[in-house]
């Protein structure tokens, strides 16, 4: 069963078709060929023999009467008429007449004449005088024996005509063959596509949980392989545990970190609540790359969340220390809400982490602000989460601290909890070392920063760029090889851990982005981009209204056929550079809805508010093209939902080069998000790309993220979290050994 398609494959390569094709024609041909060959020269001789007998019955009455002399002139007269070449005449007496043109080799005594005589009549073909002769022997009625007439005929004619038939022969074949093959491709051809469609039907249909109840007869034993082959998979997975995914980071869970607890310290909370209107309580899922990150982490191997209780109703959906079970509807780890006081919060994270360290690790031309009070609330923060860090993980924790909110804690941890691992991901871009110089704290940050084990960023540049700033603002030893700083006899490795998403990712079906289009009045023919981001001045989304704005400038066909779609979740509004965001956003909009829009039809459609992720992944389901542009971007975990979200194969991407994530996504189309004209073409060729060629970048940007999901960042990081640690349990026993050495020394010499 399994052997058969791949044979009919093998038959159907185009080069074993044109072989196969060579040789039955040759074979047809040749036979044709032989045939008629044959049956030419039958027929010739045949008809030879006719014309021989025509000349002996005209001649056999002379020959008894006339005298040699007239026989001869009758001879004479006959040669050269209709492929005759001569008579010969021949007495038993040794009389001989023969006319001229016959070769002076042709006598009575000649072979080829004794052969004509001894044959009987029957004819006898034979090379006379450089030319195929037809000859026979015709016996002088009344006579004695050994009286005979030979007539000789030119039979060369024959190899020309059959010349001629082969030339037919051969331009015929080939003229067939060159008809077959066209004939052959255009059949597999259409065969192909219409296979394909059907197998793409299906394979969708599949992927919904389906498959219909009538198929058709080829695509029977397809259906069956596929589903035979997911249910194996599914089993085996259900057994040995997923290879990239969950399971496989609970055993190393399990068996690297022996048993010791896991928390990860985050400003951002995966679950807050909020009171309404009416004082219900809801829970709301922030907008957060972080959080989508790392929450996937926490729900395959338990362990606490500490985050900022940012939520109204927080406090009173929270025991009195603070925890409290998440997810809400099927917990699966513990959530520890910190409480700050407003001023404390303001400080901290608007001010130093957001109008300080954000604009400076970012390169967007917003200008960062340090103020003294900012950096002391940051500090103090600092030391609250530290302390709630070693109270919930106790002295031995692996501790996974996130983002730039948290600079001081790793030394704050470590003086509370020598022995906890730490390790800091910085999610944001680290920038070089000069823009680092700005900040007037940036030894005590990077003092902060090292009292981790392990310090991770999304890309390797911007690893190379923090060694660059140790080395550049530090006493410490940077070891380029190793990727590591060693700073006051402490060692932390430097690499690089690109963060991803869940994989299988939780994709939305077409048809619920079927059934959003419907609900948002886009007509089905239109091309949908989308965009999601926080309305975050580094996200570019006023550059990307404004380039959307140029493609429709520069290609008036796309008027009435492309919409933008924008989902902007309003963040940091207390600080003013983000409100302007907002602002700036709704005016350029509206001005292009205005210039390009029309009754039935908008541009560009903004939606600024923050979705739950099932609703974002309809939007995803939606869009025929995302549009991922960021001035500049730790990663962007946009560009690798939305291409999780084509589980179909069908989508394509425009992505800034400004984002980790251009270094992964490759089937991109990479854009300056500082150039609308180069981003108009790329908004562009997205929506008028050949599908093929959509299929086949996709195809390498899904392949990309499967072999790197979110569940291989957290594997990475925790293993080199516990090769610290075992490597610290090493060096701990052999100074123990080395102690105990000179003690026993110490005590002999005494
Ligand atoms: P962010 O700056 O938050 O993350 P990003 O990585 O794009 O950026 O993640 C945004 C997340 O929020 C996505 O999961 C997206 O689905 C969601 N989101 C965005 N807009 C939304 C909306 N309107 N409604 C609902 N959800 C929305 C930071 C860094 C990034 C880095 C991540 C993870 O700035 O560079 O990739 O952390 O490390």
């Amino acid at each position: 069963m399994k052997m058969l398609p791949r044979i009919w494959r093998w038959l159907l390569e185009e080069r074993m078709l044109l072989l196969l094709a060579v040789i039955s024609t040759t074979v047809v041909f040749g036979a044709i060929y032989i045939v008629l060959d044959r049956g030419l020269r039958r027929w010739t001789d045949r008809d030879l023999g006719r014309k021989a007998a025509l000349v002996w019955s005209a001649l056999a009455l002379d020959v008894r009467q006339d005298t040699p002399e007239e026989l001869e002139e009758k001879f004479e007269a006959l040669a050269g008429a209709d492929r005759l070449i001569g008579v010969l005449a021949c007495w038993g007496d040794g009389r001989t007449v023969s006319n001229a043109q016959l070769p002076p080799q042709m006598s009575c005594s000649s072979p080829l004449a004794r052969a004509a005589v001894a044959a009987e009549g029957n004819a006898i073909i034979a090379r006379l005088g450089g030319r195929d002769v037809h000859t026979t022997a015709h016996r002088i009625e009344g006579s004695s024996a050994g009286q005979w007439v030979v007539i000789v005929q030119d039979r060369s004619f024959v190899s020309s005509r059959r010349g001629r038939v082969v030339r037919v022969i051969v331009i015929a074949a080939y003229l067939s063959l060159l008809a077959l093959i066209l004939l052959g491709k255009l059949g597999i051809r259409v065969g192909r596509a219409r296979f394909d469609q059907a197998a793409r039907d299906l394979l969708s249909h599949i992927r919904e949980g389906q498959i219909p109840a009538e198929l058709p007869s080829d695509l029977q034993p397809l259906a069956t392989d596929v589903t035979d082959t997911l249910a194996r998979f599914r089993a085996r997975t259900a057994i040995d545990g997923d290879s990239t995914g969950p399971a496989r980071l609970r055993r190393l869970v399990a068996t690297e970190l022996a048993g010791n607890p896991l928390v990860v310290v985050a400003n951002r909370e995966p679950y807050l609540h909020e009171f309404g209107a009416n004082g219900e309580v809801r829970v709301v899922q922030p907008a957060s790359g972080l959080v989508s990150g790392v929450e996937p982490v926490l729900r395959a191997c338990g362990g606490t969340w500490i985050g900022h209780g940012g939520g109204s109703a927080d406090r009173e959906t929270a025991d009195a220390s603070g925890r409290l079970a998440v997810p809400p509807d099927h917990p699966e780890y513990v959530l520890r809400r910190v409480f700050l006081s407003d001023e404390e919060y303001d400080g901290y994270y608007f001010g130093f982490s957001n109008e300080g360290l954000w604009p400076l690790c970012h390169i967007a031309h917003t200008r960062p602000v340090f103020r003294p009070g900012d950096w002391d609330s940051y500090q103090s923060a600092n030391r609250r989460f530290a302390q709630a860090t070693v109270e919930e993980g106790g002295s031995q924790a692996f501790v996974l601290v996130q983002d730039y909110h948290y600079a001081v804690l790793p030394r704050y941890v470590r003086e509370l909890a020598p022995e906890a691992v730490v390790s800091l991901f910085w999610h944001i871009p680290w920038p070089n070392s000069e823009v680092i110089g700005i900040c007037p704290w940036k030894e005590a940050l990077l003092d902060g920063m090292l009292g981790a084990d392990v310090l991770g960023f999304h890309t390797r540049y911007h690893c190379l760029n923090f060694l660059e700033t140790a080395r550049r603002y530090l006493e410490c030893r940077v070891d380029l090889d190793a990727m590591a700083v060693e700073y006051n006899r402490h060692r932390t490795l430097v690499r690089p851990y690109p963060i991803s998403i869940e994989w299988p990712y939780p994709a939305a079906p077409r048809h619920a982005g079927t059934a959003l289009r419907a609900s948002l009045g886009i007509d089905p023919e239109r091309h949908v981009a989308v965009g999601v981001d926080r309305s975050d001045y580094t996200k570019g989304l006023v550059e990307r209204v404004e380039a959307v704005e140029r493609m429709l400038e520069l290609y008036p066909d796309a008027v009435g056929r492309f919409i933008y779609v924008q989902l902007a979740a309003p963040s940091r509004t207390r600080i003013k550079r983000y409100r302007d965001v907002i602002s700036d956003l709704e005016e350029t909009v509206l001005r292009v809805n205005r210039r390009f829009g029309g009754p039935g039809y908008k541009p560009v459609v903004l939606q600024l508010r923050s979705f739950s992720p099932d609703e974002v992944r309809a939007y995803y389901a939606m869009a025929d093209s995302a549009i991922v542009t960021p001035l500049h971007d730790g990663m962007n975990l946009v560009a690798k939902e939305y291409v999780a979200s084509c589980s179909d194969g069908d989508g394509a991407l425009v992505l800034s080069t400004f984002a980790g994530a251009a270094k992964e996504l490759e089937g991109a189309l990479i854009v300056n998000p500082y150039d609308p004209d180069s981003m108009a073409r790329a908004i562009y060729s997205a929506m008028e790309m050949p599908r093929t060629e959509r299929r086949e970048r996709m195809e390498m940007m899904r392949s990309q993220i499967a072999k790197n999901s979110i569940y291989d960042w957290s594997r990475k990081l925790l293993h080199d979290m516990a090769e610290v640690s075992k490597r610290r349990d090493r060096l701990w026993t052999e100074h123990v050994d080395e102690a105990e050495k000179i003690r026993l020394e110490a005590a002999a010499r005494w």
